[in-house]
């Protein structure tokens, strides 16, 4: 199919928002056959079916880099105590937290789970999103981690969306395990990731390096193995406090450090080394009221890719809307609004792996999305308003 009379935002080259004004896109068996200007498709792309796009606005579709999105129970009520005055580390600390979603998520088998899930997954979807990273980490044992990523596969055959899983056992420390951080390594995290990856469960390794976590060194286990397993690693990396998270990431080479309120700016020149992307995370900023912005000015500086997600997840971000995490990123952390959208796009990808992804490009997948406005600024200057007018998901056009 050609698609014609589309402003296209490719997002693939130095342009701003690689921008073509009246623009034609070629879709052939799920891929991007070719794009350029109207003018000058090529002679085999014409003459088959066309789709006028009434001059919309076409985008590559959203892509979430991060979730927690398969979880069981919720924590309004840590958000009641929070307004009370008591602290995310406190509630922690006195066995709320993680650890309570822990307890609402052992409870679960993995088809509840997805199902719990899907009313996530489809507000996600009806705001253009095409392929989401589920992480696990709610299990801390080894029969609920490989649940919760069974669910985060499931979700592929319920929807129309691509999923990539993280396994994240080194999330938090369960009770049983209450000061044994180093036993809860041994015994249950790395066991967990090798059943993960034996079922092919796991496309990359996380953990979260933090006071009320793990240690850098605790992390470099996990990551060691994850290294033999051949598994890409990503990290939750000086969120609350600066403990070396970001250069350990790209020491390991990670695809990404998330969050990164704390990191300084040797920690961005270090990630930049590496190729290791930024994934900034502003709903968890706003959820906590942080008040430390990541070093944003330093990512630029330094060249290191920046990306943005929901972080959904029922603690400390119960965020479910990619485009209000772009307007946050940009009215709270001052992204320009192209930043923004490479953010959900290009960048995103990129802290996925994926290389046939996040961009409007000759050879990637026909994921795209035509939007009811007329400046791509505007994907990140409204919120509370989704202006989708249809999603395109492997060159299927879906009304919205
Ligand atoms: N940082 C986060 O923002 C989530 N996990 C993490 O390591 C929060 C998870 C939660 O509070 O349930
Ligand atoms: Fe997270």
């Amino acid at each position: 199919m050609l698609l014609k009379n589309a402003r296209i935002a490719t997002m693939s080259d130095d342009r701003p928002y690689g921008m073509i004004e009246r623009g034609a896109i070629k879709v052939a068996k799920g891929r991007i056959a070719w794009v350029g200007e109207e003018k000058t498709v090529p002679s085999e792309h014409r003459g088959g079916e066309e789709r006028d796009l009434g001059g919309r606005l076409i985008t590559p579709a959203l892509i979430d880099c991060h979730t927690h999105i398969v979880y069981g129970g919720d924590r309004a009520k840590e958000f009641e105590l929070r307004l009370k005055g008591a602290t995310y580390e406190e509630i922690s600390r006195a066995g709320g937290g993680i650890v309570s979603t822990v307890n609402a998520t052992r409870d679960k088998t993995a088809k509840e789970l997805l199902e719990l899930s899907l009313p996530r997954v489809d507000a996600l979807i009806a705001e253009g999103v095409s392929t989401i990273e589920v992480k696990s980490g709610y299990g801390l044992d080894i029969e609920t981690e490989c649940a919760m990523l069974r669910a985060g596969r499931l979700i592929e055959s319920k929807r129309p969306i691509r999923v990539k899983t993280s396994f994240l056992g080194a999330h938090a420390v369960p009770s049983d395990y209450s000061g044994r951080e180093d036993d809860f390594i041994d015994d249950v995290c790395i066991p967990a990731l090798e059943s993960a990856h034996a079922e092919g469960l796991a496309d990359a390794v996380d953990g979260f390096c933090e006071k009320i976590a793990f240690t850098p060194e605790q992390i470099e286990r996990v990551f060691r193995r994850a290294r033999e397993l051949g598994l890409p690693v990503k990290l939750h990396a000086e969120q609350l406090s600066n403990l070396g998270g970001a250069k350990l990431a790209a020491r390991f080479g990670a695809l990404s450090a998330d969050h990164l309120e704390y990191a300084v700016d040797e920690d961005a020149e270090a990630m930049a080394r590496a190729g290791t992307v930024a994934v900034l995370l502003p709903g968890a900023f706003y959820t906590l009221r942080e008040s430390k912005h990541p070093p944003i000015g330093a990512f630029r500086r330094h060249g290191v890719g920046i990306a943005v997600a929901t972080d959904c997840n029922p603690g400390s971000s119960p965020l479910n809307s990619i485009l209000l995490a772009l307007n946050m990123a940009c009215t709270i952390f001052r992204l320009t609004p192209e930043e923004s959208l490479a953010g959900a796009t290009r960048n995103a990808a990129r802290a996925l792996g994926l290389e046939d992804s996040g961009r409007i490009s000759q050879g990637l997948r026909a994921d795209m999305v035509a939007w009811n406005v007329e400046h791509p600024a505007e994907l990140a200057y409204r919120f509370g308003y989704n202006p989708i007018h249809e999603r395109i998901f492997e060159g299927r056009f879906e009304s919205c």
